[in-house]
């Protein structure tokens, strides 16, 4: 099977001072040449448990992303937005598919992987846990959510473990067509009328601190970058992304004659980097743990996905057998 015979109960330590020296200073020797790490290839423990849990954590991302987005299809305004979002939708959840394939190359289960979603034990990302209560919401997502996910991925793509990097390529090419159909979506409703402009802004309004969220806590708290930019895993630091998201999305925001609610935004000319207040991580923390607007009931969607699809999994162990579909 997958993981070279190692699987995710078999990692014991997550202290590299426990591997063997020699092999640690080759694996990094690697790492350091921008030589990719295979599934098969010997890795010290903590690089196949934070890879598993990074990994994880994106695989749930875009199929719990799914859902914001997803109930919009049958209210999109036409027939064009209707297919353009229902193709998007479907996207999202092959990118889940992809990086579960992924994640399953490191020997931890797929089925693992989805029970531990649903029970709540394994994270997805923040802004996927608020309403989509407009259209605007849905056109914030596809734009600014996935311009995001864009400036995190295309950096990450570079990194050392050969089937992350695989998909992270595929990925960013399918989400570079979302960000653009995001775009129009968003030049419409500014183009449009009085209302329409009112409802982006008030939309960007309630998105923007999930949104400075969504790139992660500071450096100066962020438990993971070290180890993860010393293997590279991650190839930018939180801070690096958020930092260049701004940078490319702050202007085109601006352009569009839309204000962004934070008084201290700007950027410093003799740093080149933008200031801003800083995010309220306390509120960070209870979203990512299970205490957002709509956590339960993105936990629940999901669930009841998992119930309803049993028979199917279940039919297709044993396809001999003449199954009857149920109807309800
Ligand atoms: N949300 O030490 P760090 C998408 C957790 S894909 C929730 O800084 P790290 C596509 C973190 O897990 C979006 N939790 O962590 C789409 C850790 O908790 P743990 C997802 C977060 O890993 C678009 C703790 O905080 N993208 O949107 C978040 O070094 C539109 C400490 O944090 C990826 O997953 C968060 N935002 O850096 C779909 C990309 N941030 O595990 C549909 C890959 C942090 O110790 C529609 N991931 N945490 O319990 C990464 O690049 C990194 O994992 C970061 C976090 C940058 C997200």
């Amino acid at each position: 099977m997958y993981g070279g015979g190692n699987t995710f109960e078999g990692i014991k330590t997550d202290s590299i001072a426990l591997e063997d020296p020699i092999k640690l200073s080759e694996f990094e020797a690697r790492i350091a040449r921008g030589e990719k790490i295979e599934p098969s290839d010997w890795m010290p423990q903590l690089y196949r448990k934070q890879l598993i849990r990074m990994i994880e954590q994106h695989a749930n991302s875009e199929i719990i992303g799914a859902l914001p987005e997803g109930t919009w299809i049958t209210r999109a305004p036409g027939f064009k937005r209707k297919m353009a979002l229902m193709a998007k939708v479907q996207d999202e959840v092959g990118h889940a598919q992809l990086l579960y394939s992924a994640a399953e190359t490191l020997g931890k289960s797929r089925e693992q992987m989805i029970d531990d979603l649903i029970n709540g034990k394994s994270k997805y990302s923040n802004v996927f846990n608020y309403p989509t209560f407009t259209w605007a919401d849905c056109c914030f997502i596809s734009w600014l959510v996935d311009a995001g996910a864009i400036v995190n991925q295309l950096a990450n793509l570079k990194g050392s473990y050969g089937p992350y990097c695989r998909a992270l390529d595929r990925i960013c090419a399918e989400e570079s067509f979302h960000l653009k159909y995001g775009h129009h979506c968003v030049i419409h409703l500014a183009a449009g009328t009085q209302k329409q402009r009112d409802m982006f802004q008030e939309a960007l309004n309630r998105w923007w601190p999930p949104m400075m969220h969504f790139f992660g806590p500071s450096d100066k708290i962020s438990a993971h970058t070290e180890i993860l930019m010393r293997w590279k895993v991650k190839m930018g630091t939180n801070d690096e992304m958020r930092n260049q998201f701004l940078d490319m999305y702050v202007p085109k925001i601006w352009e569009l004659g839309f204000t962004i609610p934070d008084p201290n935004l700007k950027k410093n000319s003799e740093t080149g980097k933008w200031e801003y207040t800083e995010p309220d991580w306390a509120e960070f923390k209870r979203v990512i743990n299970g205490d957002g607007p709509c956590n339960q009931e993105r936990l629940a969607v999901r669930r009841a996905a998992e119930a309803r699809g049993k028979w199917v999994r279940e039919a297709l162990k044993t396809p001999k057998t003449a199954y009857i579909m149920p109807l309800a």
